[in-house]
């Protein structure tokens, strides 16, 4: 018997427990879930590029992109494909070994634009690295374009529980967001989803989120948590975000919940500090965004990532690298 299965049939009670469980114990757990799948020290490198800025009609509260909130965010139509295929030569240059490209629409429409990003997709692959993007809504039609260009994986984040979502989103539904991501699984890609905290949500709900997630069949492969990056502008834009110790209760449950996926530690990362971002990594964070910018806020700078890596002596994983053999 495995110390920790990878299970889809966690019941809700079940997550509840781990959720609560004392910080230390629960840190414990997911350090040897942790490294029953996955080589400790061994951090997945990605680097965001925004490829359509701004404009969405969606109405997120949370979000810099929508059309509904003065931002100041510079409004950018759909880049060249040159355009992205050089900032994805710098970032392999950087150490990323996953390019994602995200784009400020509702859903895709089958149109120039997305013959567009097919061809960025087979571009960036080219180049030997992992390819995700983040569109929207996908049809199962077009998700299969997307594999077929050589897509890995979907990045398509359910944010928060079912029962908040309308609190955060009232443009589209939970369902809306489980069909794409249905649509991705079914055409072969890899699924990137998961959520934010601090968008004025409850315990609970981190747990119903959570309880999602590790009960999608087969786990999505990678889990980014988010702490809120408070817009001015939007309905968040007083949002609290959340403290080390929420963000590492949270990554320490997904870890031991979903052992074999990888768990990023997304948006937020550049206002914790490398002790901070240490416990985070014991805690089973096994991914982060790399570079200046993530899609219109700044990231950690990359000379302070170096000497992160250095310190805590980690290395980059390398592109399509597997988990370790069960
Ligand atoms: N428009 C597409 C969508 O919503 O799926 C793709 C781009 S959207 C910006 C990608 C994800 O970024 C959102 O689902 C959300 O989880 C995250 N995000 C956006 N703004 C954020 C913020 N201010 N703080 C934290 N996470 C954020
Ligand atoms: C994810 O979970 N976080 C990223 C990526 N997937 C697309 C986006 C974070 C955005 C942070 C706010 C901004 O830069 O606009
Ligand atoms: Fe649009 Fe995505 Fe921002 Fe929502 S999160 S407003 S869908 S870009």
């Amino acid at each position: 018997m495995e110390a920790f299965p990878v299970r889809s049939d966690w019941r809700r009670d079940e997550v509840a427990a781990l959720y609560r469980r004392p910080l230390l114990e629960l840190i414990s757990d997911a350090v040897v879930a942790h490294r029953q799948y996955h080589r400790p020290g061994e951090v997945q490198a990605c680097t965001l590029l925004s490829i359509k800025t701004g404009g969405c009609p969606e109405d997120c509260a949370y979000c810099a992109q929508s059309v509904r909130y003065q931002t100041g965010v510079q409004v950018h139509r759909l880049l060249d494909v040159e355009a992205v295929v050089e900032a994805a030569r710098q970032a392999k240059a950087a150490g990323a070994t996953r390019f994602c490209m995200g784009a400020a629409w509702r859903e895709v429409r089958s149109n120039r634009d997305f013959e567009r990003v097919l061809t960025m997709v087979r571009e960036v692959r080219a180049l030997g690295l992992e390819v995700c993007a983040t569109l929207g809504m996908l049809t199962p039609k077009q998700a299969q374009a997307l594999k077929e260009a050589g897509l890995t994986a979907y990045n398509h984040n359910l944010d928060t529980s079912a029962s908040y979502y309308g609190k955060v989103i009232t443009t589209r539904t939970y369902e809306d967001r489980l069909c794409t991501l249905e649509a991705a699984r079914q055409a072969g890609l890899t699924l990137c989803s998961g959520g934010i905290l601090g968008l004025g949500e409850s315990e609970e709900d981190r747990i119903d989120l959570l309880h999602t997630l590790a009960t999608l069949t087969p786990h999505p492969e990678s889990v980014p948590i988010n702490a809120i990056v408070p817009i001015p502008g939007t309905p968040l834009e007083q949002a609290e975000p959340p403290s080390v110790w929420e963000m590492v209760r949270a990554i320490a449950t997904a870890r031991i919940l979903m052992p074999r996926s990888k768990i990023r530690l997304a948006a937020g990362r550049e206002k914790l500090s490398p002790t901070e971002q240490a416990l985070c990594f014991l805690a089973g964070a096994n991914s982060i965004f790399l570079g200046e910018k993530l899609l219109t806020t700044p990231n950690a700078p990359p000379s302070a990532d170096q000497a992160l890596f250095d310190l805590l002596g980690l290395r980059p994983l390398p592109a399509f690298a597997d988990t370790l053999p069960a």
